[in-house]
């Protein structure tokens, strides 16, 4: 089994070869997103908030750390809109006429959507292997139609915020086809895949501060060493270009409980760009989400 990506990159890598990458591989590791100096007061506001969710006296670790009710929801909003992250999401977003897409993503065209911690568990814990989109139990013509017709119209990450993060296993360039017969037989825990194809089974390695973006169809499951710690944050951004079907299903996650008391013009620091950006994309899901029916919120758009 491989033990890293191929060609980790770097934030100022071209756009085009971030998203080549993704496009290619399925997933494209980049070092060093942020500087000791950023990576520091999140580290600390997520092992905070992971403290407080270990107490029991946080419900929604899992569903986002975005809540306006979570003490350092600041902190996490300062990495989520950030130059940082986003001009990465900008670029994997893009799409040049010769790649026969949308053109260049700018800030008007981003959605704001997922925001989680990834967390050490308390004992040995292992996901299955899937898709997050097709479900393993798709025939093959199933699994090229749907994989065919995504969207691609988010980006996805892991931010590792410690080092040693080596949870996420992929096999790179499933994302591009349907499984192999030994793939489809496979038990759901199996430790390879596909012995044919364990060449391009990858266990994606983090150290704090760098991050995986990856198609959310690429074949993958989480293997996780209780002794390890892990504080990794999971986002997702979304294009306005997809469909109001994937804002619905962001809302109903529970954020459209909450996302009407959001206030990132208060809980955000500093810059009044960052701030505006924030709110404009918390409007655009709102508002997806109303194109879109009813998704359980009651908000001014
Ligand atoms: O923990 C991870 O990095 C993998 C999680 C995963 O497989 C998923 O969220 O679908």
């Amino acid at each position: 089994m491989a033990s890293s990506g191929s060609f980790p990159l770097t934030p100022s890598a071209p756009a085009a070869a971030l998203r080549q990458q993704l496009h290619m591989d399925g997933f494209v590791i980049i070092r060093q997103i942020l500087s000791t100096s950023e990576l520091e007061p999140l580290r600390a506001a997520a092992a905070r908030t992971t403290t407080l969710a270990r107490a029991g006296n946080w419900p929604h670790i899992r569903t986002h750390l975005l809540h306006p009710d979570l003490p350092d929801a600041g902190v996490f909003a300062q990495s989520y809109f950030s130059d940082a992250l986003l001009d990465i999401v900008k670029a994997l977003l893009s799409s040049s006429p010769s790649e026969g897409g949308r053109g260049e993503c700018k800030d008007d065209d981003l959605v704001m959507e997922l925001y989680n911690m990834l967390v050490r568990p308390d004992a040995p814990f292992e996901l299955r292997w899937h898709r997050d989109d097709v479900p393993w139990t798709a025939t093959v013509e199933e699994e090229v139609r749907r994989l065919d017709a995504a969207e691609h119209a988010h980006a996805q990450w892991n931010l590792a915020l410690c080092d040693g993060d080596a949870s996420l296993v992929v096999v790179r360039g499933s994302h591009r086809r349907a499984r192999t017969g030994a793939e489809r037989t496979a038990e759901p825990y199996q430790a390879v895949l596909d012995q044919q194809n364990e060449g391009e089974q990858i266990t994606v390695r983090l150290d704090a501060g760098d991050a995986v973006f990856y198609d959310n169809n690429i074949v993958h499951r989480g293997v996780y060493d209780c002794r390890q710690e892990r504080l990794s944050l999971h986002g997702t951004v979304g294009h306005r270009a997809g469909s109001a079907a994937r804002a619905r299903n962001v809302l109903q996650h529970g954020v459209g409980e909450w996302v009407d008391r959001c206030d990132f013009t208060s809980c955000l620091d500093g810059d009044e760009r960052i701030k505006e950006r924030a709110e404009r994309m918390r409007h655009r899901l709102v508002k997806l989400g109303r194109e879109s029916g009813n998704v359980g919120f009651s908000l001014e758009g």
